[in-house]
């Protein structure tokens, strides 16, 4: 049977937690073979195991702080989800931000700040960053929001914060519309999937500031749009290889490098594939399979995990791998609460 909403919400907040812990292991990796991603996994189920718990990253954090504010102030509030980002990243500067956003989060601290937008602005000579930091942590805003338009409008907002460059601010809004999408249960007809993805993009990418980012870039007119008809091409085909997926999509930390990456691999894995345990569920397939490909490892299989999660559900989590992770109680609290604030009429 299908999951019901309630196991959707906790699906996608706890398997966006497990993909960044167990991700981690191979972050930045040029080649991780399948087996050694299998080894990293069958460790998890052994209690025994003497090297603790895994611990989140930047993913998990900034995602906790986007939660927290939707959930605190009943809304989309950019002053006060900056000064979450700011405080957390003083609280914990070692969890492997990226070189570039730590700049922004140490003028976010700053109670003389006007305009909290400003930071991001100033990066990269003013062109902004195209990271996919807005990306990772976008899920909550799927959760908190029921109209797409609101789900769009405010998972860019909110990566705003860190990313100006539409690149990195429409990826955002990618991975929430794919949260947002699966929470309906709209991966059951992949194809339809992909192609509402599409058509939400080439609206996104209309706009100016997408073209002259583009440009810029030395990209195509519609970047997004032109990743995800390679994502349907690959999805068309019977068997693609590891090196394909990497040089059609990428694995890297730019968002147009990982998002579409991340959708990719939650639809590849919809069945069975060759290599990976016939034991396993969708959610563990997805999630071994965004391991393999190596690169930001820790956010590809974040964002995965995070559609994934929504479309199967909390059930289909192993428990092993839940008691392995560090902060999924709390991720699972937070969906139930973003649940119960989506409710209200
Ligand atoms: P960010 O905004 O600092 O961007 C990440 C990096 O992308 C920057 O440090 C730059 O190298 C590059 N970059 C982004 N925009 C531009 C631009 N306009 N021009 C030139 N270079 C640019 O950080 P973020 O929040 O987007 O984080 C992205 C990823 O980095 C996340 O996966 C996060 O976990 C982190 N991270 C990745 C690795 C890894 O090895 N893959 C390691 C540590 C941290
Ligand atoms: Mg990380
Ligand atoms: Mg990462």
């Amino acid at each position: 049977a299908a999951p019901g909403v309630l196991s959707r919400f906790r699906g996608a907040l706890v398997g966006s937690v497990l993909g960044d812990c167990i991700g981690g292991e191979f972050e930045g990796a040029v080649d991780v073979p399948l087996d050694r991603v299998l080894q990293h996994l069958s460790a998890l189920e052994d209690e025994t195991r003497g090297d603790g718990i895994l611990q989140y990253s930047d993913d998990t954090a900034m995602m906790r702080c986007v939660a927290d504010s939707l959930l605190t102030r009943m809304a989309f509030d950019e002053r006060d989800m900056a000064r979450r980002f700011a405080k957390e990243y003083n609280l914990a500067p070692g969890r492997g931000y990226g070189s570039g956003v730590v700049q922004v989060l140490r003028k976010l601290a700053s109670p003389h700040l006007k305009d909290v937008f400003q930071p991001a602005q100033a990066q990269f000579g003013g062109r902004g960053s195209f990271g996919n930091g807005g990306a990772m942590r976008a899920a909550p805003f799927a959760l908190a929001f029921k109209s797409r338009a609101d789900v769009c409008k405010y998972s860019r907002l909110g990566a705003m914060l860190t990313h100006s460059c539409s690149l990195g601010y429409n990826g955002a809004a990618l991975q929430a519309l794919a949260v947002h999408l699966s929470l309906q249960g709209a991966l059951a007809l992949p194809k339809e999937f992909i192609n509402k993805l599409i058509s939400e993009m080439e609206e996104m990418e209309k706009d100016e500031k997408a073209q002259l980012d583009a440009k810029a870039l030395n990209l195509s007119e519609f970047p997004y749009c032109s990743r995800l008809h390679r994502v349907k091409e690959l999805m068309d085909r019977n068997s693609v290889s590891i090196e394909e997926v990497i040089s059609e999509l990428g694995n890297g930390i730019a968002a147009l490098q990982s998002v579409p990456t991340a959708i990719f691999c939650v639809l590849h894995c919809l069945e069975p594939r060759d290599g990976l345990p016939e034991r396993f569920g969708g959610l563990e397939r997805t999630i071994s399979y965004s391991l393999a490909l190596g690169g930001d490892t820790d956010t590809i299989a974040c964002m995965a995990g995070a559609i994934a999660g929504a479309h199967y559900g909390i059930d289909s989590i192993p428990q092993s791998w839940q008691k392995s992770c560090e902060g999924v109680e709390e991720a699972d609290d937070l969906a139930r609460r973003l649940y119960n604030f989506y409710c209200l009429p």
